[in-house]
């Protein structure tokens, strides 16, 4: 079973936070650990929180990257701190997968041109799903 960092927009928008949380759902359904719930909650506080607030989010949360067995990634809807987070990954290592929509999004190439990063663009949830089953058994 796999420890698993869930990136999605937060302050980039909320949008897809239904499908975050679905996403999170069928990745603990499968009896892995989501280290990021909260990403798909929809209570969410999407203010700054001033810098010492913040600073525990961004130490916390980078913690739980190197802590991490894998990056998954939902980035339909564009967020400056997910784009950190896949460097992040990158740079320490940790495999990475990203889902996009592609009838709703066009991937910036900063994503798509690094063939580090496993990219899977979807139409369907479904395809997220079948995806994800294989990732996570591999
Ligand atoms: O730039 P964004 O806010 O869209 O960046 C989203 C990404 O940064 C997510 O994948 C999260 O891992 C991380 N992130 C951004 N804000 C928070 C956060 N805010 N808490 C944890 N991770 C965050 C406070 C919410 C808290 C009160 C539960």
């Amino acid at each position: 079973m796999k420890k698993i960092y869930f990136a999605g927009s937060i302050r980039g928008g909320r949008v897809d936070a239904n499908l975050y949380h679905r996403m999170i759902d069928h990745m603990k359904q499968l009896g892995n650990t989501v280290l990021t719930e909260h990403v798909g909650s929809s209570k969410l506080c999407l203010h700054e929180q001033g810098h010492d607030a913040d600073a525990c989010i961004y130490n916390q949360d980078t913690a739980w990257l190197r802590e991490s067995d894998l990056l998954v990634a939902e980035c339909t809807c564009p967020s400056l701190g997910v784009g950190y987070e896949l460097a992040y990954a990158e740079h320490h290592g940790k495999p990475v997968h990203i889902f996009y929509n592609r009838s709703k999004c066009q991937l910036s190439a900063m994503l798509t041109g690094d063939s580090y990063f496993n990219i899977h663009p979807y139409e369907t949830e479904e395809e997220i799903f079948v995806a994800l089953d294989k990732i996570l058994a591999e």
